[in-house]
């Protein structure tokens, strides 16, 4: 889906402002940093900042030094009268630090215009807002969409920002685990422009911080495990960071569905990881069931059918949490299966 034209967005805005989410991953680094040489090529003069809330991840510095990229951005975003504020890889306004109702009267005001490139399954608020967007869940990545962009607007990017696009897709297919044709099709161009895949594998291969290591194995350890009929495990434990990470870890062990608490200063993230095998047995996307346990817990939430999480402001118990969540994923498995804590 897309409405509007970016260039001519642009060519009306005072300054654009590009915002990914918080805690920006590979794929929101790299369509951001090719964005902006997109814009700055279809309206020359344009100025363009990268807003990327809390930072970027550990995993996207890595993918930024191996491919000797480095660029200014803000951790947090201000917002002027007559900026183009173009949100990439973001489902919610909340992942950006701003909140919907701020945005809602910026843009009602006609103080500022909002744009979205995004390819997440949670439907947007946004997109009712945006007077543009390249909005396609089809596609595996915002990287995908820039590039597929790009190449509309007939811009050669420079090989270090196509290698930065292919280690947005290889992070957001999970290695190439979801596929397209498409993907595969983007994919061959970037290398065949320039794009150096082995430089991206050597960024993913790095070894994980020891602080992430720790947290990947106190999730095993602190694991409660259940099943559903005798073939489907489900796992859910709690960290105090590298929540993400540490759900992979479970389902890399065997689980089929990994939930993982992880408790931040006042805010508890919770994030989800499943097998396929997971979507087959109950038709239940992570994406849904973020977005359900996000309404019980008064939070936001929402990702993916494999990888979904969500954010919740607050103090609390995280083995009371650990508790709600097999409440809550009770209430959501279909009535005629049964879930049952798996005991020594
Ligand atoms: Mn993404």
């Amino acid at each position: 889906m897309r409405k509007g034209d970016l260039r001519n967005q642009v060519a009306d805005a005072g300054r654009v402002v590009i915002i990914t989410h918080r805690n920006a991953d590979p794929d929101a680094v790299a369509s951001a940093y090719a964005t902006k040489l997109v814009v700055e090529n279809i309206v020359r003069g344009t100025e363009v900042s990268i807003v990327h809330p809390d930072g970027i991840s550990h995993a996207s510095k890595q993918l930024l030094s191996k491919v000797g990229i480095s660029y200014d951005y803000s951790r947090e975003p201000h917002l002027q009268p007559r900026d183009f504020v173009l949100l990439i890889d973001v489902a919610r306004i909340e992942q950006t630090g701003l909140v919907m109702d701020y945005v809602r009267n910026l843009v009602e005001s006609g103080d500022v215009k909002i744009g979205l490139i995004d390819h997440h399954e949670t439907y947007s608020e946004l997109l009712s807002l945006a007077s543009f967007y390249l909005y396609d869940p089809k596609a595996s990545s915002s990287s995908e969409l820039v590039y597929e962009l790009a190449s509309e607007y007939g811009i050669e990017l420079p090989k270090q920002a196509l290698t930065l696009l292919l280690g947005g897709i290889v992070f957001d297919t999970r290695r190439f685990v979801i596929v397209s044709p498409r993907v595969f099709r983007v994919v061959a161009e970037l290398i065949e422009k320039g794009g150096n895949y082995g430089l991206v594998l050597e960024s993913m291969y790095q070894r994980p911080s020891f602080a992430e290591r720790v947290a990947r194995l106190k999730s095993i350890k602190r694991a409660r495990m259940l099943k559903l009929g005798d073939d489907v495990i489900i796992a859910v434990s709690h960290v105090s960071a590298y929540e993400g990470s540490a759900a992979r870890a479970l389902i890399d062990a065997g689980a089929d569905l990994a939930i993982v608490v992880g408790s931040h200063n006042g805010e508890v993230r919770i994030s989800t990881r499943a097998s396929q095998r997971f979507i087959e047995v109950t038709g239940i996307a992570t994406s849904k069931l973020m977005e359900y346990l996000a309404s019980k817990l008064k939070g936001a939430g929402g990702g993916h059918s494999l990888a979904a999480a969500l954010t919740v402001r607050g103090e609390y118990d995280v083995d009371e949490l650990v508790e709600r969540c097999i409440a809550l994923l009770r209430e959501v498995l279909p009535k005629d299966m049964k879930l049952k804590e798996i005991t020594d």
